[in-house]
This record gives structure tokens, sequence and C-alpha cells, in this order.
């Protein structure tokens, strides 16, 4: 692939997400499942799309076109097979020689295999031994706090229940997620200020919406189903602002893929009108900034005799605490707003104005507010902005979290949480009759402290590529390798599963595309989306090997050589997954009738208390929530002149490498690069294609021992006093102590580094 840097001028999706879908199908699947299998994704009889966890269209004839979600659906269907010869010929030494793309490029795994540490390769085993010899591990430890249980958020409601009964049978509620890497402040946050740790809002919103504010996330690449929802907005008139310290081309312009005008005349629809480029970390600043604006221009309206701007019934009403923010941001100054935010007064003047002219505001929010050291709080200052005019709990308005995995958001719901709910276990022993344990348990950052110190015997891995997703490579590395024992289930290899323990084993599971046979015939699994809608997903393809067993059957097998006294009527579980799903009314609230209401078209919404302003907090209240100062994150500390944040690029999944394009950004080829203002560029001394190498500072500003080296400097139209580069390579700039004290997400947006130029001479 030729390395390139150019301007992308054309806009969002359009011909060439189109010509990116075509390219990505040709090199993974063979064409009858490419037909099949496009036009059954996103459809209420087809399976739910692997890629997001954006809701389905309400259209269901038209089908959506989304590159990235057939990216994902073609990285998942591939006819390439990673067998036991393959392990036979390729040491797990040398395995660890070759990049993340090469190791997952390798194609669908095929059989369950154990690593044979004499041999250093990873060797067949049978699906009972290996389940026989898990069960003895597990049975030996005497404290069941030493195994960690990982979910990343692909798995479904199903299995990820299951996998939880069987965690808490064992004794522990030890469940690192990948939502403590991405969405914990939303649960956290949302949950002290509205009572709810999920968005309010639903897709039919967008149509009644006047503003939408996207603020830290970049729904041309991770949501790209979204820019639909976003186009229609635009073209009926209403406003988008968009937040972000990068001009993003999916937030800017977007040439729809199924629209035929639109295509052929190369025109397009623009997105975002007003783009605010944020300092990285200056969101919080900049939502003080606004509110104050506007808190201002009604005193001034009031004093003047005129109608107040803000819902003052509603404030009256339903929320508690607004003297206290409106004292705080009234003293907080100018000075560190405009400083901490990047921004001119003028342009916050302006989107306070946007957001009073606006009757009904939707806030849509990614990873850039949540993955900071105060990401609880980004989110709740959002909260007071729309709580200020009512914007929550009707229609049109409200609060939307763009969640990560597409089913992220149902794992949470369905148990996967290291601090459950008294009510929740007290279902749990009603049901099944075993007590659960009632002691917190791990999230992730904690997990890793465990398996880092040693502390930890065992990690089983529901999916995701944990030590490389997590901060701190180094220490992630070294302590998987002190692990007893190392389960992974998942469907492609990746480096989480090179990092051998004493016993590892890994499980090859089936995708959501593919067919699910068990007794009773075919299964169907649920997931619930971003908006709170559950529904089913039936896999239709064939499945990549006979020798796969589902995420549900492998729980089931590990649980029942495990637990020889079970109270979990497993078998019967396995063979139809409607008696999981009977099991799942019984101990989760909102979950009546179940089976008859996934078998709807579109599924079910799970109610929201605070959509329908019905508050469960303590206050009983909806809580304007204070936070003090401009708060820069400690550890990036006041001073320092830059900060790193690590994004995706267009041609990634998380810790899957598609390729090495980042179209919308103008990189072609290359994923070594680090994107900086011109203006910082010149202050830094660099010009474009000098290399850089960047050294992280700890919170006195020092230099630390994390560094990455040699990254191409790429002049990009974004906010001065940052530089952005990619995730998971910049992982090791991230100590494992930088996180969010509120949520424990850590803080990948927001890193304090010097750089250094590398001298070509030398
Ligand atoms: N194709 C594809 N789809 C995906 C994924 C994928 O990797 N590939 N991942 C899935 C997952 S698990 C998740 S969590 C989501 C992630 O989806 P996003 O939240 O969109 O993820 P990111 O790429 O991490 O970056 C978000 C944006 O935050 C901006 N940003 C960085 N720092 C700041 C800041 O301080 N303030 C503000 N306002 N903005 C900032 C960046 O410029 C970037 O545009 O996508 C999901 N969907
Ligand atoms: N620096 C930095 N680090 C980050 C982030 C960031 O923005 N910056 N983002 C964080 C976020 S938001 C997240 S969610 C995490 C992601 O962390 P993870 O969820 O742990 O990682 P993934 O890369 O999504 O996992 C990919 C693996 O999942 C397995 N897999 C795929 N499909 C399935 C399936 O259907 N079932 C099973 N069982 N396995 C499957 C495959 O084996 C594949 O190799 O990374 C976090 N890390
Ligand atoms: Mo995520």
């Amino acid at each position: 692939m030729k390395q390139k840097i150019e301007n992308y001028t054309g806009p969002a999706a359009g011909w060439g997400a189109v010509k990116a879908v075509a390219e990505a199908i040709r090199g993974q699947m063979n064409v009858s499942h490419d037909v099949i299998a496009m036009f059954e994704m996103n459809k209420p009889e087809g399976f739910d799309c692997p890629g997001c966890a954006w809701p389905d269209p309400k259209h269901y004839a038209s089908f959506d076109v989304c590159e990235n979600g057939a990216k994902a659906m073609s990285w998942e269907a591939t006819s390439k097979k990673t067998t036991p010869e393959f392990f036979a010929k390729h040491s797990v030494t040398e395995l660890l020689k070759w990049d993340d793309y090469d190791l997952e490029n390798e194609g669908r795994l095929t059989h369950p295999v154990k690593y044979n540490a004499e041999t250093d390769h990873y060797e067949a085993i049978e699906w009972d031994e290996a389940f026989r010899q898990i069960g003895k591990c597990l049975a030996n430890y005497s404290n069941p706090n030493t195994v960690e249980f990982y979910t990343s958020g692909r798995t479904s409601n199903e299995a990820a229940f299951l996998y939880q009964l069987f965690a808490r049978e064992y004794g522990t509620n030890n469940f690192p997620d990948c939502s403590n890497m991405c969405h914990e402040p939303t649960s956290v946050g949302l949950a002290a200020s509205i009572g709810v740790g999920k968005g309010t809002v639903l897709l039919e919103d967008f149509d009644k919406a006047d503003l939408v504010i996207c603020i830290g996330h970049n729904p041309g690449t991770n949501h790209p189903r979204m820019l639909s929802s976003l186009r229609e907005v635009s073209k009926r008139g209403a406003k988008i602002i968009a937040i972000n310290p990068l001009k993003e081309r999916g937030l800017e312009r977007f040439e729809y893929p199924q629209d035929p005008a639109e295509m052929l005349t190369f025109d397009s629809t623009p997105l975002a009108e007003h783009y605010y480029k944020v300092r990285i970390g200056g969101d919080t600043a900049l939502i003080k900034g606004v509110i104050r604006c506007i808190l201002e221009q009604d005193d001034e309206a009031i004093a003047q005799g005129k109608p107040s701007i803000l819902d003052n019934d509603f404030i009256q009403t339903h929320t508690v605490g607004f003297d206290a923010v409106k004292h705080d941001v009234m003293t907080t100054s100018w000075d560190n707003i405009l400083r901490v935010s990047g921004l001119s007064k003028e342009q916050i003047e302006q989107i306070a104005q946007l957001y009073i002219d606006a009757d009904n505001t939707i806030i849509c929010y990614g990873m850039g507010i949540t993955q900071h050291q105060h990401g609880t709080q980004n989110i709740q200052q959002l909260v007071n902005l729309l709580l200020l005019k009512g914007n929550i709990g009707r229609e049109g308005a409200g609060i939307c979290p763009l969640r990560g995995h597409s089913n992220v958001q149902g794992d949470r719901t369905v148990g996967i949480t290291e601090k459950p709910s008294k009510s929740f276990l007290d279902k749990i022993e009603q049901r099944f009759g075993f007590k659960p344990p009632a002691e917190f348990g791990h999230a992730a950052v904690a997990s890793m402290q465990a398996i880092s110190e040693g502390t930890a015997n065992a990690l089983i891995c529901m999916g995701g590529n944990l030590a490389v997703a997590m901060p701190d490579k180094d220490a992630c590395y070294q302590g998987m390798k002190k692990l007893d024992l190392a389960v992974h289930i998942g469907t492609k290899l990746n480096r989480s599963h090179l990092l051998t323990a004493k016993n590892t084993f890994l499980f090859p599971v089936l995708g959501r595309t593919e067919r699910d046979e068990q007794k009773t015939g075919p299964q169907s699994i649920t997931v619930e989306d971003s908006m709170s809608m559950v529904h089913a997903s039936h896999g239709k393809l064939k499945p990549a090997s006979p020798y796969l067993k589902s995420e549900c059957a492998i729980v089931a097998g590990m649980a029942k050589a495990t637990l020889p006294n079970t109270k979990v009527e497993w078998d019967e579980f396995i063979d139809d997954y409607d008696k999981i799903r009977d099991a799942m009314e019984a101990v989760l609230p909102g979950f009546d009738d179940y089976n008859a209401r996934i078998r709807v078209p579109g599924g079910f919404h799970l109610t929201n208390a605070a959509a329908e302003r019905r508050w469960l907090t303590q206050s009983g209240k909806a809580n304007f929530l204070t936070t003090e100062g401009v708060i820069e994150d400690p550890k990036s500390a006041v001073n320092s002149e830059l900060v790193l944040a690590t994004v995706r690029s267009h041609d990634q999944y998380n810790t899957t490498i598609y390729g090495l394009n980042d179209r919308y950004r103008g990189v072609f080829g290359q994923r070594d690069v680090m994107f900086i203002s011109e203006a910082q560029a010149k202050k830094q001394n660099l010009a474009a294609g000098d290399r850089v190498n960047i050294i992280a500072l700890d919170s006195e500003q020092k230099r630390t021992h994390r560094r990455l080296d040699n990254l191409k400097v790429v002049i990009y139209d974004m906010a001065d006093r940052c530089v952005v580069t990619y995730f998971p390579e910049a992982n090791n700039l991230i100590a494992l102590d930088n996180f969010d004290p509120q949520s424990g997400i850590p803080a990948y947006k927001n890193i304090p580094i010097v750089l250094e130029k590398v001298d070509v001479a030398s």
C-alpha cells in the first residue's frame, strides 16, 4: 500500500464508502455469503450488526448501507481460517513478533486449542477435556475473588446472563468489562444526575429536535448509521453543532449512499454548520462558559421585564442544586474558561445563543467526553446544560451517549457489573437457590492491577483483547504471564491470546452472523442498542468451522465442569435459549413477556424512568451537580503545554486493525502518524513529514519512561496545544493509575506529553 497524506475533499460516506465496502468484502468473504448477509443485517429477521450500538433504522424497508458495519461483518464472515495446522507451524514466541493486523488477518479460529509450554505451540484439544481441566484449576483456588471474568461488549444478553450466573455461583463479582474503558462515566454520572445510567432519547426524537450537539465523538467512522439521522436533522433545517478538537469529516458533510440523486451529482448534505475546536480536556470549561452566558442573559432578560429563557417550572418541580451550579459558574473566571477550552468568548456566546434559540435540544457524546480523569463530571455538566431548559424527559430532547460495542449496554443490563444491586442478587437467589456474593468485585483497572501485582490466579475473557486495550502495555503483558489460568473465547487470534499463563486455553466461538443450532433447532440471541431497544438477532451464515460452539454453550461447559453441585439447569438452557430468557424474565426488571416481545419485529423498548421524568435519585429529583473550577486533569497538569488524545482510525475496530487508511483524515497506508495543528507545529519547530518521539509526563510534569517513537507529523485542522495519535499503539503512554476516580475509566484522551524531534542526521 502506497503511503500518502493528502487532504480529503469529499464528503463522508458516499461513493468512497461503497467502494471501500466492495473492497472489504471481496478481500474477506465469498460472494454468495455477502449477498445474503448484507441484506439480512439489521432487519427484523436478520442479525444485529456487530459494528456499533446505533439503533436500527425505523423504516426497515430501507436497508442502511454502512461501510464500517459491512467491514465488521465481512471481517467476521471471512473464509480465511486459523487452524491447528497453522498453530503447529508457528510457535507462540514467533507469533508474538507478528503485528496485530497480521494475527487477526489469519482468519477465524476453528478448533479449541491449549498452549503447550514445552513445545511453545498451541495444540488442539477436545472441548470436554478442556472444560474438565479448567474446572479443575478453578476448583483449586481457595479464594474465588482471585479469578477475573472479563466481558467485551459483543456478547449477547443470553451469554452475558449465563456468564454472570457462572461467576456468581462460583463466588465472585469480579466483572471487568469493556464498558469500564468506555461508558462507565455514563453509568455513574447519569445515574447520579438523572437516576438512570443510560441515554434518554429514541431515534424518533431526532425528528423533533431543533438542535443536536455532537460533542466528543466521530460518527463518520464509529457510528456511521448515525449519519443518516444527522442528515435528516440537517435537511429539516434543524441545527447541528460539533464540538471536537479535530475537524472530523463525518461531522461536516455527508453523502447518502442510498440517495441516487446525491450520489450522481456528488452533492452532499452539510451537517454541522457550527464547528468548535475545543482543546482536548476543555469541555467542562466550555460548558461552564456556555451555562454562564445563558444565566447572564437570563438575568438581563428578567431585569428588563422580559420572560425568562430558562424552564423555571421544570427547574422548580423537577430539580435540585440549581443555585449551587449558578454560584459556581458565575464565579468561574472567564480567563480560566477561555484558556482551558481554547475557544474565544464569542464562540462560547454563539453556542449559548444557539441553545437559547432551540426549543428542543439533544446532546450526543462519545469517548472525547468520557475518557478523561473527569469523564463523569464532563457528563454531569452536559446534563446541567440540558436541565436549564427542561431538555430531558420530553420529545425531541435529551442526552444521547453513543455506546461502543454493539451490546455493551445490554451486557450491563443483564448483570455484568462488579457492583450488583441487592435487589438483583436477591432475585438471583430466589430463582436459582444459591447465594451470590454481595462483596463488590473488580472493574477493569482493579483487575489489571491484581493481574500485574500477581494476586490474581485466573482470567477468563469473553471476547476482547484486554491486555492491548488497557493502559500500560508493559504492566499488562508481564502480569498476564504470571497467571495460573487464562481462558480466551474469541473469533480471531489476537495478542492477548499469546500472553500465555501456566494453563492457557483458546476457544473458537460462533459469531453474531452465524447459525446457532442447538437441540431444539436454530437459536436466536438478543441485544440492547444505545437507545435501550432490545431485539433478537438470528445468525444466518454457515459457521466458520464445525467445531465452533456458541458463547452460551462454552459458558455452560465451563460452569458444569467447575461446579459439580450447580443449581443452574445448564443443559436445558443450552438446548433452548427461550429457557434462558424465561430465567432472565424472572430476575430482571422490565423483561416481562421477554420471549413474546422479542418476536415482535424491532423488539421492545426498556423503559427509562428519566425519559418519563421519574427521577430514581436519592433526592428524588434530577440533580444539578457542581464541579468546582474548570478541572484540568491533575495528571495532565495546568502547565503542560501539550496533551495527547488517542483515537480510532477509519480502518479499525478497537484493537482490530482492518487496514492502514484513515480516509476522512487523509492518511493512507500508515498508522505511525501524529496529528498537530499548523500553529502548534510551528511553535514546536516541526513541519509536515518530520518524525517525532512522544514522551509521557507524570503529574509533576517530569518525563517518564513511557514513550512512543518515530511518528510522522501530520499537519491537521485542529485545536492548538494538543496532539492526537492512534489507539492501541499509544497505550503504553498511559499509566494504569491515570483514571477518573469516580468511574475508573482510564484517561485515554488526556495524556500530558512532550515531543522530541527525531534528528534525521543521527
Ligand atoms: N468502525 C468502528 N466503529 C466503532 C469502533 C471502532 O473502533 N471502529 N469502536 C466502538 C467502540 S467500543 C466505541 S466506545 C465507539 C467509540 O466512538 P467515538 O467516541 O467516536 O471514539 P474515538 O475515535 O475514540 O474518538 C472520539 C472523538 O473524540 C474526539 N476528542 C478527543 N479528545 C476530546 C476532548 O477532550 N473533547 C472533545 N469534545 N472531543 C475529543 C476525537 O477527536 C474523536 O473525534 O465506537 C464504536 N464503533
Ligand atoms: N488508548 C486507548 N485505549 C482504548 C480506547 C481508546 O479510545 N484509546 N478505547 C477503549 C474502549 S472504548 C474499548 S470498548 C476497549 C476495547 O476493548 P476489547 O473489547 O477488549 O477489544 P476489541 O478490540 O473490541 O476485541 C477484539 C477481539 O474480540 C474477539 N471477538 C470479536 N467478535 C467476537 C464475538 O462475537 N464473540 C467473542 N467471544 N469474541 C469476539 C476477537 O477475537 C477480537 O480479536 O478498548 C479501550 N482502549
Ligand atoms: Mo468502547
